[in-house]
């Protein structure tokens, strides 16, 4: 497609409750959304030789601060509007067009800032899927019209209170419920949920790296409840110290924070510091390349599911057609939108049954409601060709 001018949206929405992780209480999420508009032609416009317009949208999931990695919305926003998009331009003066396939190695001058690059890539896919008529879940090679739908609960004021906010998920059906951990919220908590709910109930941990290998023995004391996996204990950047804590665990450790690269991925596998991996897209640069990770982990036998970084419904509608590949063999964080939203920008993603319907138009097959989006925008801004 040819790109003609690129909208880089900051929105600002309301958490229906705080979500307290090892790193920080959030209130909100501050997100930034690419929407790029173009032409296409040729098969793709129906044999239209002056072009069709098109346009597509993608979701940064960097934080407003740079607490879960090293991006940060503001950040993302610099670097797409400075150095990402004006790599787009110069590509489509060069070339005549891009494609979804190639956004990657153009932007691959770049170093780093994987979460904004897959938001463009993703922008750009969608607006190509959007031209073909074809749905991310198809181009992605989805096995499943549904998936299962997880939840993932923030540290409670009280075991009490996380008694009662993971009842509450429980009675609406959700397939798995991920627990977050760190030191001096651990043992107690997860043991209380265990024995509440039984033996039948999904359970996981997620630690966002606020252990060290000093903590082994406390991290064993969670062997005993029969959890699906420990995510994310240790350091991102400590594939070894991974490795030797998964030889004293019988809990199977999941990689997120440290799998920024198929290669990343590669190198967990063979030093078997994990023995399932957590796929987010943005942290590996857009949905090809998690689509990459998710063909490795299945030709190595590794389990894999879809995280989630608090998406807008267009993050949301892309993960669920992600999570439908056939090596997602575990519940993703993919819940209802109105897990963490009063309001989405776009149709609600809905659990049902403890699933989550597997989106179905072209493209990404949800959009931004226009007067919805509006209320929530901070800031827009339009980059255009020089
Ligand atoms: C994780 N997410 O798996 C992340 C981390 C995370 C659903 O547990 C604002 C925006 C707050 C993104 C908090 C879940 C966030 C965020 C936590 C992502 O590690
Ligand atoms: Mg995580």
């Amino acid at each position: 497609m040819k790109i003609t001018g690129v909208e880089l949206r900051t929105v600002r929405m309301p958490l229906v409750s705080p979500f307290e992780t090892s790193f920080g209480v959030q209130r909100e999420r501050l997100a930034v959304l690419v929407r790029v508009v173009g032409t296409v032609s040729g098969a793709a416009a129906g044999g239209d030789r002056k072009g069709r317009e098109v346009q597509g949208w993608g979701e940064c999931v960097a934080m407003e601060a740079p607490l879960y990695n090293s991006e940060y919305a503001a950040g993302s926003l610099e670097v797409l509007r400075r150095y990402l998009v004006p790599l787009l331009f110069r590509e489509v003066e060069r070339t005549g067009g891009v494609t979804a396939e190639n956004v990657e190695s153009v932007l691959a001058p770049v170093v780093g800032h994987r979460m904004a690059k897959g938001a463009l890539e993703m922008a750009v896919l969608d607006a190509q899927l959007r031209g073909s008529g074809t749905s991310f879940a198809s181009y992605l090679g989805a096995v499943r019209d549904t998936v299962p739908s997880g939840v993932s609960v923030g540290i409670q004021p009280s075991v009490n209170a996380l008694l009662d906010v993971v009842g509450e998920y429980v009675t609406q059906g959700y397939a798995r419920v991920k627990l977050k951990i760190r030191p001096g919220w651990d043992v107690v908590p997860v043991e209380a949920v265990r024995n509440r709910f039984g033996d039948l109930l999904a359970l996981q941990v997620d630690a966002n790296a606020a252990y060290s290998l000093a903590d082994v023995r406390t991290l064993a004391r969670l062997d005993e409840f029969d959890l699906l996996l420990l995510e994310q204990p240790l350091a991102r950047d400590d594939l070894r110290q991974h490795a030797e804590l998964a030889t004293r665990l019988r809990t199977p450790v999941c990689l997120d924070e440290s799998i920024t690269s198929v290669r990343a991925a590669a190198d967990a596998i063979a030093l078997r510091a994990c023995r399932v991996v957590n796929i987010k897209a943005g942290r590996v640069g857009g949905y090809l390349t998690a689509r990459r990770v998710h063909d490795l982990c299945l030709a190595n036998g590794v389990p894999v599911w879809c995280g989630g970084m608090l998406e807008t419904g267009l993050g949301r509608a892309a993960n669920a057609a992600l999570a439908a590949l056939p090596g997602f063999t575990l519940p993703g964080d993919v819940s209802g939108s109105d897990r963490f939203y009063e309001r989405d920008i776009t149709e609600p993603i809905v659990m049902d049954d403890g699933q989550v319907a597997v989106p179905t138009g072209a493209g990404l097959g949800v959009e931004p409601i226009k007067d919805v989006l509006e209320r929530f925008t901070v800031a827009t801004e339009w980059v255009q060709a020089d």
